[in-house]
């Protein structure tokens, strides 16, 4: 992981940034400051490859960067492109197989991991085309990558 880095230009701060109308003063609530705290998707397996990393920049004062988990209904260039992902956020995270929150899906839990989306239990490599975080931490009501217990 900390061979990563993350680059945004400034147009892509402030898209961001009127897209949720804030101001470049303001630090909205429920932010966070902390880049991984969020999905973490890659297009190879292991780990390995591109990254696309399920954040918002929120506010930027020019030191400090806060980023908000943020989902996706269409993942753009990055779709049908996930090979092996992880969840440190806080919060659950359902990834589909479609935009817009369609066609078949998977949960994933906080702290949980998935290194080969190609296995035969799943048969999800390169499908992920959208991810929406929940508001909870567990996966009722979704079908999970783990069962749990
Ligand atoms: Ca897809």
């Amino acid at each position: 992981m900390s061979g990563i880095s993350v680059r945004l230009g400034l147009a892509t701060v402030v898209s961001a940034m009127a897209m949720l109308g804030v101001s470049a003063a303001a630090t909205p609530a429920h932010a966070v400051d902390e880049q991984w705290h969020t999905l973490v998707l890659h297009d190879d397996a292991g780990y390995e490859g591109g990254v696309r990393v399920m954040y918002t920049v929120v506010s930027n004062d020019a030191y400090d960067r806060v980023y908000m988990p943020t989902s996706s209904p269409d993942l753009g260039s990055f779709s049908d492109k996930t090979s092996s992902l992880t969840n440190n956020d806080w919060m659950a995270w359902v990834v589909y197989d479609d935009k817009q929150y369609r066609d078949r899906h998977y949960c994933i839990r906080p702290g949980e991991t998935v290194p080969n989306l190609s296995s035969s239990q799943w048969k999800f490599n390169d499908k992920i085309s959208s991810a929406r975080r929940l508001d909870t931490a567990g996966c009722a009501g979704y079908p999970a990558f783990y069962s749990v217990g």
